[in-house]
């Protein structure tokens, strides 16, 4: 053991050690002085709320060369290695005490070993680096779904990346004390080479839910590293289940219906699946794209975002699908673009931004022409399609005006979707909370993406599209989030949305554009304007007030045969889904809730009477009563 006093004095600069024990935090001192003693770096940074340190990780990651400048003021370019492109689910793990309940569907190792490994992974990794010391907070600062963070890092692009996604925590650790309430995350991006991490057979990311403490190494993608992202949620799902809040795989987004009104929902949707693009839908506020906390309070479900940036995968984004991040990606502000392609001129270019791409430049195999293999002889898009961007959302138009409010938005309804080609109509309104959590979040299936690394389009079972990120039992966080809307007044309304039904030829049904038509009509619905079309899974839209919304906000004609095509109900798909999620249940989860399975089963006899009467193809016109 060391002294963790001596230690700080030792291998601190008076200043950095001045700002470090103006925190009286000795639980903080010594996760400091134990990341020192470990990772051996050369020197140490202590970041403030200052501007000016902020200010240090930017400069920094471009003279470490982390990031490169681009033609636009703020704008920089990061890559991550050829092999370092998504979240890596399968090194991801939690360290399992001896006495641990979590199920099997949970990736695990057993503790000691695991810790061992990764420890001797970060031995001496910050040999002749300097090690950062970050304070940041999840949530908006002082308020009760705060919850302070400690980051500690050699990469400064990933301190660069923090600081535009989360509220500085510095002044938020002064308030908290000697309090040991908070989140601790330390990350070494390893041994390097052309600025990439360079073992990435030794990547791991271990999390251990008994200390709120996550170890990075040997990456560098910003899933994997940045802890306040998909590492703290983990963490954050296991605090609020002891608390009774949910942290959840949401983004937040105020709605403006007629007259001015304006519904705060929140919607999860696997990585990769339109979750950014409903959130930034043209005429509506963003408050957050990614992760959300929500908590009861007066009988009301109110809600935050975790943070107050964007990481947003960049592929698709042009000036007519995304006009606001696009205006962001093209003008003066800050960004950090990473895994696209650079050209000659330092300028960035991305798979589906609206023009043509060139044929050479940099990207994340390193110097690409068109039609360079890899190894394995696949050919190397220009940009990667995880490729994304990160930015501030305070720098978007459409910012909502409540994003930092520390008591949260009010939240009028809950969106789950998924990439579902066959059976989900394109909106639905579950019947109410408990079906809605059932039939629509604990049965979320969706085509695996580039988000993660593996195979693409295959379809999985992704429970409230947070199954990645779960660190507590399934049928326990399923039956947290039935237990939620207990004591709240009226509960937030519940739709699954399906922008990727396809028809018989095989092709989409609907456009880009259109998801701001369902989720408009969820508003309505959400204020009880317009009636809906009973079926057997919930309530489904009306022709007339789809064909108003379609003309009003896009200006387009909708077609009655369109709509039968789109919302019809696809009797034999929903059984064969219900069957398929059923079985996992059964197979996996052996503390699921009897309740799912009464649920699943009335669901099912509606599906079959529906069946019996209509055939297996109903069309939303044989179930308006005559
Ligand atoms: C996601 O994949 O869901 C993301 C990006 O939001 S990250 O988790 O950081 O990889
Ligand atoms: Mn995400």
């Amino acid at each position: 053991m060391f002294d963790t006093k001596k230690l700080l004095k030792e291998r601190l600069t008076a200043e950095h050690h001045d700002r470090l024990i103006a925190l009286e935090n000795p639980k903080m001192h010594d996760f400091v002085a134990d990341a020192i003693q470990l990772c051996n770096p050369a020197s140490v940074f202590v970041c403030t709320d200052a501007p000016d340190d902020i200010a240090y990780f930017r400069r920094l990651a471009v003279e470490a060369a982390e990031e490169r400048t681009l033609n636009m003021e703020g704008h920089t370019c990061h890559f991550d290695g050829y092999y370092d492109q998504a979240r890596d689910k399968a090194k991801t793990k939690y360290l399992l005490p001896p006495t641990s309940e979590l199920g099997e569907s949970l990736n695990s190792i057993e503790k000691t070993a695991g810790v061992d490994e990764v420890r001797s992974f970060l031995k001496d990794s910050m040999l002749g680096r300097q090690m950062l010391v970050c304070f940041w907070c999840l949530g908006p600062a002082d308020s009760d779904f705060t919850i302070p963070c400690i980051q500690i890092t050699d990469s400064p692009y990933v301190a660069h990346a923090e600081s535009i996604l989360y509220r500085p925590g510095y002044e938020q650790f002064r308030k908290i004390g000697s309090s040991p309430n908070f989140f601790r995350f330390i990350h070494s991006e390893g041994e390097l080479e052309n600025a990439v991490s360079k073992n990435i057979d030794k990547r791991r990311v271990y999390i251990d839910l008994e200390e709120n403490l996550v170890y990075s190494v040997n990456t560098q993608y910003g899933g994997n590293t940045i802890g306040l992202k998909k590492l703290a949620l983990r963490l954050a799902i296991q605090k609020g289940s002891a608390e009774g809040w949910l942290a959840e795989h949401m983004f937040v987004m105020g709605l403006h219906g007629p007259a001015g009104r304006g519904t705060y929902f929140a919607g999860a949707f696997p990585s990769a699946c339109g979750k950014t693009s409903t959130s930034m839908l043209p005429g509506q506020t963003i408050v957050g794209d990614d992760i959300a906390y929500l908590r009861k309070k007066a009988a009301q479900v109110r809600c935050v975002n975790v943070e107050k940036g964007i990481f947003g995968i960049i592929r698709d984004v042009n000036a007519e699908d995304d006009p606001i991040i696009y205006q962001a990606l093209t003008n003066p502000c800050e960004v950090i673009f990473s895994n696209i392609l650079v050209d000659s001129n330092n300028k960035p270019h991305w798979l589906g931004m609206g023009s043509e791409l060139p044929t050479e430049g940099t990207n994340y195999s390193g110097q690409w022409q068109k039609g360079k293999t890899d190894a394995k002889g696949n050919e190397i898009t220009p940009s990667h399609k995880n490729a994304r961007y990160c930015l501030n959302i305070p720098d978007l138009d459409n910012c909502d005006p409540l994003l930092d409010d520390p008591e949260g938005v009010l939240l009028g309804g809950i969106v789950y979707g998924g990439r579902d080609s066959d059976t989900w109509v394109p909106v639905e309104q579950a019947f109410d909370w408990t079906e809605g959590i059932i039939i629509t979040g604990a049965a979320l299936e969706s085509e695996t993406t580039a988000a993660t690394l593996g195979k693409e389009g295959v379809r999985t079972f992704n429970l409230m599209s947070n199954l990645d990120f779960l660190s507590i039992p399934l049928g326990r966080y399923i039956q947290n989030n039935l237990d939620f809307a207990d004591g709240v007044d009226n509960p937030p309304f519940i739709f699954s949305v399906n922008y990727f039904l396809k028809g018989k030829d095989g092709n989409y049904l609907n456009g880009m554009a259109d998801k701001k038509v369902w989720m408009l009509w969820a508003e309505l619905r959400a204020n009880g304007d317009v009636d809906a079309i009973k079926t057997p899974t919930g309530l489904i839209p009306k022709y007339e007030d789809l064909a108003k919304l379609f003309k009003d906000h896009l200006n387009a004609e909708y077609s009655q045969p369109d709509y039968v095509e789109q919302f019809t109900i696809r009797i034999p798909e929903n059984l064969a889904k219900l069957d398929r999620v059923e079985k996992i249940y059964k197979d996996k989860v052996p503390d699921t809730p009897q309740i799912l399975y009464d649920t699943f089963s009335d669901v099912c006899k509606r599906l079959k009477a529906a069946q019996d009467k209509h055939g297996d193809y109903v069309s939303p016109f044989d179930l308006i009563a005559k």
